[in-house]
């Protein structure tokens, strides 16, 4: 039996954030929220962590070491076609973030990647340091599903993904995949027993999202709608406010977490109407934390999250009325169910013990080799 050096206790890691936009301007969409929990975990558990940013990120730098780089963000990859070929723009910050990975790596025992991007999985057998690639979306673009592929197959056990049902849509994967679920810091999130007659929607303001349902929900049953996050597609949001004219809505901006879960807690219910396989939905666990129900299209990662009939329902994908039908039973949701599903499958001890697991498998396998 070769002989095994044990793992480094502290790991040396490198975080490689999404090239979409800088920390805490929401750009980032789930992914932000994820990145920030985990960082956290390393940090408190006594790792040595460093990020790598766009420039103009906002997060506290006494609590993270980040270095910005400079350059031209990337195109978002939702508005892209299947077989839109990889773009990559002059003076590219994703090129720039990679270049100064490369430049750094041999400080580091692990690089993990967060981009959703094609060309961090193909520079992967160029770099000497091992890359965990952690997977944030459902298959999108057959490039990324090729070089995604090739990548789990070279590397075993190096790609990660939220659930089961966002992995399930990427084709001729090798296992071993891991499936790392997501956490909050329960701590920011306050319960509330006692909502006012409103209804919530989160997230990125882009098609995937299915907004345009949130709306309809609210001009049919005139429960007033508090809508919070970026708005990513301008013509897309003009367009719900033009063709729901009178719906009691109310765009708040993208909050951070504290002014946020102020709003949410309050609500009868938060409502998700994703177009798309959710790769996890972030938000939903967010309202449970405040004792919010969550009402979903039966599709992604909140159909893996919502308890239908405990913590929230589990609606046809697609269908209005099923929201609506769905809003109408909220009374026989026990707030306090919400919460307890928060604090015992969705805190942030268990989910970065996930990834330091995901992360020692993948050095034990590689001092194997
Ligand atoms: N698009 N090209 C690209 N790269 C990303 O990292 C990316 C994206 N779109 C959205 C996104 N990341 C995140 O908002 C989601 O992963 C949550």
């Amino acid at each position: 039996m070769q002989n095994i050096s044990p793992l480094p206790k502290r790991l040396k890691l490198l975080f490689v954030s999404t090239p979409v936009g800088g920390l805490g301007t929401g750009l980032g969409g789930g992914v932000e929220l994820s990145l920030y929990n985990i960082a956290k975990y390393f940090i408190e558990q006594g790792h040595t962590l460093q990020i790598v940013a766009p420039s103009g990120s906002l997060w506290n730098r006494d609590i993270f070491n980040i270095v910005e780089i400079t350059g031209n963000l990337q195109i978002i990859a939702q508005i892209q076609e299947r077989d839109t070929p990889i773009t990559m723009p002059d003076n590219s910050l994703l090129a720039n973030m990679w270049e100064y990975a490369r430049s750094v790596q041999n400080e580091y025992d692990l690089i993990v990647n967060f981009a959703y991007d094609w060309l961090p999985f193909y520079l992967t057998p160029f770099f000497q340091t091992p890359i965990a690639h952690f997977v944030s979306m459902g298959s999108l673009s057959n490039a990324l599903d090729t070089v995604i592929a090739q990548i789990s197959k070279l590397y075993p056990g190096t790609i990660g993904f939220y659930t089961p049902s966002q992995g399930a849509t990427f084709p001729s994967l090798t296992p071993p995949l891991y499936y790392l679920s997501s956490g909050i810091d329960l701590s920011l999130y306050q319960f509330c027993a006692e909502p006012k007659e409103q209804l919530a929607i989160l997230g990125r303001i882009s098609p995937e999202k299915g907004l345009e349902d949130a709306v309809a929900v609210a001009a049919q049953t005139n429960i007033p709608l508090k809508i919070m996050g970026k708005i990513q597609d301008q013509a897309y949001w003009q367009k719900i406010i033009n063709d729901y004219q009178g719906a009691p809505i109310e765009y708040l901006g993208f909050l951070p977490t504290d002014k946020m879960q102020q709003v949410v807690r309050e609500c009868k219910a938060l409502l998700m109407a994703p177009r798309w396989v959710e790769a996890f939905g972030n938000v939903a666990i967010e309202a449970l934390a405040c004792g919010v129900p969550v009402i979903s299209y039966a599709r992604g990662g909140p159909a893996e999250i919502v308890k239908d009939g405990k913590t929230g329902f589990l609606v046809e994908p697609d269908s209005v009325t099923g929201l609506i039908d769905a809003v109408k039973r909220l009374d026989s949701i026990d707030r306090y169910e919400c919460r307890k599903q928060a604090e015992t499958e969705f805190s942030l001890l268990p989910l970065g013990a996930r990834f330091l697991q995901w992360f020692e498998d993948i050095l034990q396998r590689i001092q194997r080799m």
